[in-house]
């Protein structure tokens, strides 16, 4: 653990022994890491005795509902939670070091007096807390919360491991990830040794999916584009097909993992048509090819492997614009490789 770590964990118990009323969140399109880590120190905090309200912006995702501590959420509400807020001495944000992520909440935060606490794992250079439990080497937020429910010898109850767990697993894809370490899995280890099934929490998070959801993958997948000897796979969403299909909610994840599955991919793009002129753009590299540059010129954002961005236009026009910027990237990516051996 970094010295800056080892200190904010510090400063962290000291807000902890000095206050009684705690105001968490999670941010925006709300993952199982933001959530599973906000519920995770939610339920330590009510064991040491501590009032906690927890805020959300949306309604919980249905693979998220069996937690405990799902039915306790509630959603953002300006005028009450800027009362619970004023009443509070700590505010705690996971999974995020950029305030725009909880849309109308951080101004009454910064107005309230409450003490600002955050714990991210994402690289960025400026952190917005009074005191920042930063640690970009962990694989999840939820890992950094498990270090400091050690640190202030809180036990691992049944509710909190599940939680941390589905932090940890959803942000290591299922423990399939590059980010997937010895110390994830002792970590993985410690949890499910509270008697938590683990085969439990992955059928409740990774397989409900709709039986039309089922078919949509199948469909876009019969019509999978394959360029660069299937380097660049790349599939587009038409807003007709889910209507045909009747699906309702819709991520694209499980899309975006089963044209990475391919066996010389080094780049994978799904263009998914959500409105009118609305096209969400996903990108993903193996490292040949670095997204960031493609992220800034999209207007969206991303880091080197992962990139996304929201564009107002056809779903032709879409194709039009971010394919060429893939194929340029992708080219030159592979030039590279290819001079360095
Ligand atoms: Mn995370």
């Amino acid at each position: 653990m970094t010295a800056s770590l080892t200190e904010s964990i510090a400063q962290l118990e000291r807000l902890i022994s000095q206050h009684q009323r705690f105001v968490l969140a999670g941010h925006v399109n709300i993952d199982g890491d933001s959530l599973g880590s906000m519920l995770g120190m939610a339920d330590a905090l009510r064991h040491l005795g501590k009032s906690v309200r927890c805020i959300v912006f949306e309604p919980v995702a249905e693979r998220y509902a069996f937690l405990p501590g799902a039915g306790s959420v509630e959603i953002f509400d300006p005028v009450a939670h800027a009362a619970a807020l004023r009443d509070s001495g700590v505010f705690m944000m996971f999974d995020f070091s950029s305030t725009n992520r909880i849309p109308g909440l951080w101004d009454l935060v910064t107005a309230s007096g409450a003490t600002k606490v955050c714990f991210d794992h994402h690289p960025t250079a400026t952190l917005p807390g009074d005191v920042n439990v930063h640690d970009p080497s962990s694989p999840a937020t939820g890992t950094i919360v498990l270090q400091v429910l050690r640190h202030l010898h809180v036990p691992l109850s049944k509710a909190i491991a599940e939680s941390l767990l589905v932090a940890i697993s959803t942000d290591t894809g299922w423990f399939r990830y590059s980010n997937t370490t010895p110390a994830v899995l002792r970590d993985a280890s410690d949890l499910t040794a509270t008697g938590i099934d683990p085969h439990r929490v992955y059928r409740e998070v990774y397989q409900r999916n709709e039986v039309a959801l089922i078919r949509v993958i199948g469909a876009v997948a019969a019509e999978l584009h394959d360029e660069f000897d299937g380097r660049l796979l790349w599939a587009t969403i038409p807003k007709a097909l889910i209507d045909r299909l009747g699906v309702g909610t819709f991520e694209t994840d499980q899309l975006l993992d089963l044209l990475r599955t391919g066996r010389d991919v080094e780049c994978v793009a799904l263009l998914r048509e959500t409105h009118a002129r609305d096209v969400r753009v996903n990108l993903r590299s193996r490292g040949a090819v670095d997204l960031t540059p493609i992220a800034r010129e999209m207007g969206g954002g991303g880091h080197r492997h992962a990139a996304g961005a929201t564009l107002n236009c056809s779903l032709a026009q879409a194709e039009e614009r971010v394919l060429p910027l893939v194929r340029t990237a992708l080219a030159a990516g592979l030039r590279g490789s290819a001079a360095a051996r």
